[in-house]
């Protein structure tokens, strides 16, 4: 059978769902989720392959960045115009939960003149009634030409398999860009960075958690079983590092703890996690 693929964008308002989605079609945890904001940052591929079709997802930054909090709003955005650029393919992903028609309508509008086509997806199906959804499918597609939709829940994998098969049908003629084993494009050193920011998202509040920056000194594999890694978490205000190590040195215990227990429960590695944290250009 002749090789075919097809490169979709997940687009959609932070927190509904993207990185849920992508894990939950690759098997495994390659993009972090978190129930606070704007989670994503960095443009992380999930592929995976149905006989001879490769689907390759971008999990994009969400829609609404934190204005004027968030030093990285500028990068954000560039990552989430280079997922869009790539694919051939668009799914605007809702939290049904939550549905705001006008973000809605004002973000489709944005990216229609794209020109690449846009299927939605209706996610959190397990939170709400699917009926209620048909009113607002039937406004949708009276302002857009969007005649795919789709309701699934990422986290209980329910619909999944369905929005797979039909995307196959939409896949082209051409080689695979990843090999067969390949699940993301990122390494075990980014994920474990991520679990250390998700660590940091859950337990610390407001800007802080979106101005940090992290960095492995050390990531080394002990034996078959075992992973050493070295975190600096790199702050650009004095004022950060006494917030991030809280009374007695407890907060950056607590975001240790957490990220080890992550980081060991993704890579599947015992893994001993030291955290020093680190001001550059102090003020
Ligand atoms: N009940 C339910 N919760 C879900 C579902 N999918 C995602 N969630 C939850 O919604 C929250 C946000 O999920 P994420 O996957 O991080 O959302 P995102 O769209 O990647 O968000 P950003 O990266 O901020 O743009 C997490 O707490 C998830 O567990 C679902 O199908 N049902
Ligand atoms: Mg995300």
């Amino acid at each position: 059978m002749k090789s075919k693929i097809l490169k979709i964008a997940l687009v959609g308002l932070t927190n509904a769902g993207k990185s849920t989605l992508v894990n939950c079609i690759v098997g495994e945890t390659v993009s972090i989720t978190n129930k606070k904001i704007n989670t994503t940052q960095e443009l992380i591929l999930g592929i995976t392959n149905i006989n001879n079709n490769q689907l390759i997802f971008y999990d994009t930054p969400g829609l609404n960045f934190l204005k004027s909090k968030i030093k990285t709003e500028k990068k954000l955005k560039i990552n989430l115009w280079q997922g869009i650029d790539t694919s051939d393919l668009i799914i605007y992903l809702i939290d049904s939960k939550k549905i705001d028609l006008k973000s809605v309508y004002e973000n489709i509008k944005i990216l229609t003149p794209t020109k690449i086509k846009i299927i939605i997806v209706f996610n959190k199906i397990d939170l709400i009634d699917k009926n209620k959804l048909l009113p607002i499918i039937k406004k949708i597609s009276e302002f857009y030409e969007i005649n795919s939709f789709f309701t699934i829940s990422a986290k209980y994998n329910i619909g999944v398999k369905n929005l797979l098969n039909n995307l196959i049908k939409l896949s082209k003629h051409d080689k695979w860009l990843y090999l067969k084993d390949e699940i993301s494009d990122k390494d075990e050193g980014f994920i474990s960075i991520e679990c250390t920011r998700n660590a940091i998202l859950t337990y610390l509040h407001d800007e802080l958690p979106y101005n940090v920056k992290i960095i492995n000194k050390t990531f080394k594999y002990l034996n078959k079983n075992e992973l050493k890694i070295k975190q600096q978490i790199i702050i650009d205000n004095k004022r950060y590092k006494k917030i991030i190590l809280g009374k007695k040195g407890i907060k950056i215990k607590t975001i240790r703890e957490f990220s080890q227990k992550q980081i060991s429960n993704i890579l599947k590695y015992k893994t001993h996690l030291y955290i020093e944290v680190v001001t550059d250009n102090a003020n």
